[in-house]
């Protein structure tokens, strides 16, 4: 199997500006009529519906951030009475509120469309057996991956995150032929296997799917050499779609955008203009058929360049550059996102034992990333016991992983002793960054 939707994965570039220019119009008059928070931002420049005539227009069209969900949350961003939602999903915002979203039926079919199509780009079709471990609930791995490989007709197994080794033996018992997970889980499970003392050869893995995390080509490298696999990179975010908005094909470059439904820009982040293609700058999408909760110019915070060169592979939607990096200060460990005013906001909470200073330590061991928080004690508790000492580091470490949803090693030190900055305080070090 080829291509899961041949006339859309291959159109001419003139029909498919044609679409999305159809799309785009549709969508903004949806916008103006059913999303007060989006009408506002365009009454503001005088902007009517009818002045969008199509896709050479979008740039009349005001952003959309975060802080637009934020300040909205958690339903308020909807185009569409809550009535007619079937779904709703949520990650992470920066202020530990979850950014939500709500989807119709028809934009959960379309977004298993689109993970369909990723997971043909892979080369899977309705032989494979396809194990997904991204998590499954608020998190969109899980179910989008889930439906894309049951609408294609792969055999599905809803394995989600967690307990590495009854997980290689599901993959291994059943003969799964794809693996769906981050990244980061994938090189635990091929460690897993490792030290199982397990051969390659009783797995029948061929491909895996990749992503929801920024991953670099050695590692991408090192997980094929542990499993055996081809692996492919799939980007998706919540407030656009989850996993499937754009799907690498194993070409030499980037991501295929599904750009009939996921209208892509890259704006220079400083001066918001549009900036070449193949040059780097902020992703911006903009839904053209969501119902549910369509975003208009959405700012990604993602980095990456666009590229609409012919591909080898015969599909004509434009490609996107693997995501390396983002513009504001969020952190993926292990494919979560996490804020620094998170962890803040649960130091703040203990301040009567922990003193104002922290410094985020992020790192990768094994290609696994690793988070530390140091913490300085408050003078009063400092000189406590070492047994305390202990259950305070313990009860630090059991909040963080209740607020973040991921664990962080937790190092208390003597109060004064993390650097004082003279200017913007340094809370973060990324060695990662480096490697
Ligand atoms: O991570 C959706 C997803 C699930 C994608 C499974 C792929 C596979 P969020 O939790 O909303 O959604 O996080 C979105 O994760 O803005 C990027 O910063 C990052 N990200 C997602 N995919 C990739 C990737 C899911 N392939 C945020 N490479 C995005 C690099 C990625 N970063």
């Amino acid at each position: 199997m080829r291509y899961y939707d041949e006339k859309h994965e291959t159109m001419s570039r003139d029909e498919m500006t044609a679409l999305q220019s159809a799309r785009l119009v549709d969508v903004v008059k949806r916008m103006y009529e059913g999303a007060p928070y989006y009408r506002a931002k365009m009454d503001a420049i005088g902007l009517l519906p009818g002045d969008i005539k199509g896709i050479e227009d979008i740039d009349k069209l005001p952003f959309t951030t975060k802080a637009d969900l934020r300040a909205n949350y958690p339903f308020g961003c909807f185009a569409l009475p809550k009535s007619e939602i079937s779904r709703v999903h949520a990650s992470s915002g920066t202020t530990g509120k979850l950014t939500v979203v709500g989807l119709t039926n028809r934009d959960i079919d379309d977004w298993a469309e689109c993970a369909a199509r990723a997971l043909v780009m892979a080369g899977c079709d309705k032989n494979d057996i396809v194990h997904v471990s991204y998590g499954y609930g608020l998190f969109t791995g899980g179910l989008g991956l889930h439906y894309g490989s049951e609408k294609l007709g792969s055999m599905t197994v809803p394995a989600s995150a967690g307990n590495t080794m009854r997980q290689i033996t599901l993959i291994k018992d059943f003969g799964a032929t794809a693996l769906a997970c981050t990244p980061s889980y994938a090189m635990v499970i091929g460690e897993e296997i490792e030290k199982m003392g397990l051969s390659l050869s009783e797995f029948k893995l061929k491909r895996g799917i990749f992503g929801a995390e920024p991953w670099s080509e050695d590692m991408k490298r090192e997980i094929e050499r542990k499993l055996g696999i081809t692996a492919y990179d799939i980007y998706g975010l919540s407030e656009i779609s989850g996993p499937g908005v754009a799907m690498s094909c194993g070409g030499d470059w980037g991501l295929h955008v599904m750009e009939d439904y996921f209208y892509p820009e890259i704006v220079d982040p400083d001066t918001l203009k549009p900036v070449p293609d193949k040059t780097d700058g902020e992703l911006v999408f903009t839904t053209l058929r969501k119902q549910g909760m369509p975003l208009i110019r959405y700012r990604t915070r993602d980095i990456s360049a666009l590229n609409h060169d012919a591909c080898s592979c015969g599909r004509t939607l434009c490609r996107m550059k693997r995501v390396s990096g983002r513009t504001d200060d969020m952190l993926i460990i292990r494919g979560v996102n996490v804020f620094p005013s998170q962890i803040e906001s649960v130091l703040m909470n203990i301040k009567e034992i922990v003193g104002s200073h922290y410094q985020i330590i992020v790192d990768r061991q094994n290609n696994l990333d690793t988070m530390e928080i140091q913490v300085e004690l408050a003078p009063a508790v400092f000189s406590d016991e070492i047994r305390k000492v202990e259950e305070i580091r313990r009860r630090i470490e059991h909040d963080m992983m209740g607020n973040l949803g991921v664990g962080a090693k937790i190092t208390l030190v003597s109060p004064d002793s993390l650097p004082l900055s003279t200017g913007k305080t340094v809370r973060i070090i990324d060695k990662r960054a480096k490697q």
